[in-house]
């Protein structure tokens, strides 16, 4: 089988060190009093066990009406704040350098709480990466092929680990079996945060 790193899917372990993760939490928390962590629902109608909120122009949702991008927060109703500034610098030395992103998902797993397998398509062009940094308690992980016939491979997010998705692995499958609680003491109340970048809409 292949290695996953010549799939796309490009690890690079403990980007952020310890200051730079209570720096980047900081932040995340601040603009998270401003648009709370809601339960989003599937529509199926099913409630997720991952939170969800989201910062920049776009954000991720679902509910009743689907899986799309939306200006506002679907419970306060407000536009959703910035994307805290090292994440876009982030964005432009990993991801692109010229094009920046304007969606920034914000998940919350506390206790007991993963995703499913799934592909990532709502946004506009896949041409555009993908990047994730994983602050808290670590996950497990999984990532597999564009088919539900390839098979897949176990990895550990770590706190401070930041991944960037781009080629073939943008359209792979993945999920979160589950989180491993304890494993960290950075966020207030256990748990992990994972912040994911993406070009969501068409350039203009
Ligand atoms: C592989 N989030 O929000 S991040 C998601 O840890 C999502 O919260 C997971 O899957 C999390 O959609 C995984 C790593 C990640 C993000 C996007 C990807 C892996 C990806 C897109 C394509 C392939
Ligand atoms: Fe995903």
């Amino acid at each position: 089988m292949e290695p996953v790193s010549q799939i796309g899917f490009r690890l690079a372990p403990a980007a952020l060190d310890a200051a730079a993760q209570e720096a980047l939490l900081a932040q995340v928390l601040e603009k998270v009093a401003a648009a709370p962590f809601y339960r989003p629902v599937t529509p199926g109608g099913k409630p997720m066990s991952v939170e969800m909120t989201n910062f920049g122009p776009l954000g991720w949702v679902t509910d009743a009406g689907g899986y799309r991008y939306q200006p506002t927060h679907p419970v306060t109703g407000a536009a959703w704040p910035d994307i805290p500034e090292v994440l876009l610098r982030l964005w432009a030395e990993l991801a692109d350098p010229e094009i920046p992103p304007d969606a920034c998902l914000v998940n919350l797993y506390r206790d007991g709480a993963k995703m499913g397998l799934h592909q990532d398509r709502d946004e506009a062009d896949f041409s555009f990466p993908v990047l994730s940094v994983s602050l808290g308690d670590t996950a497990l992980f999984r990532i597999g092929g564009t088919s539900r016939r390839d098979p897949t491979t176990s990895v550990r997010l770590a706190s401070g680990d930041v991944c960037l998705l781009a080629g073939p692995a943008r359209l792979a499958r993945h999920g979160i079996d589950r989180i491993i609680a304890g494993s960290s003491r950075l966020i207030p109340g256990g748990g992990r945060i994972n912040l994911t970048l993406r070009r969501a809409g068409p350039v203009a």
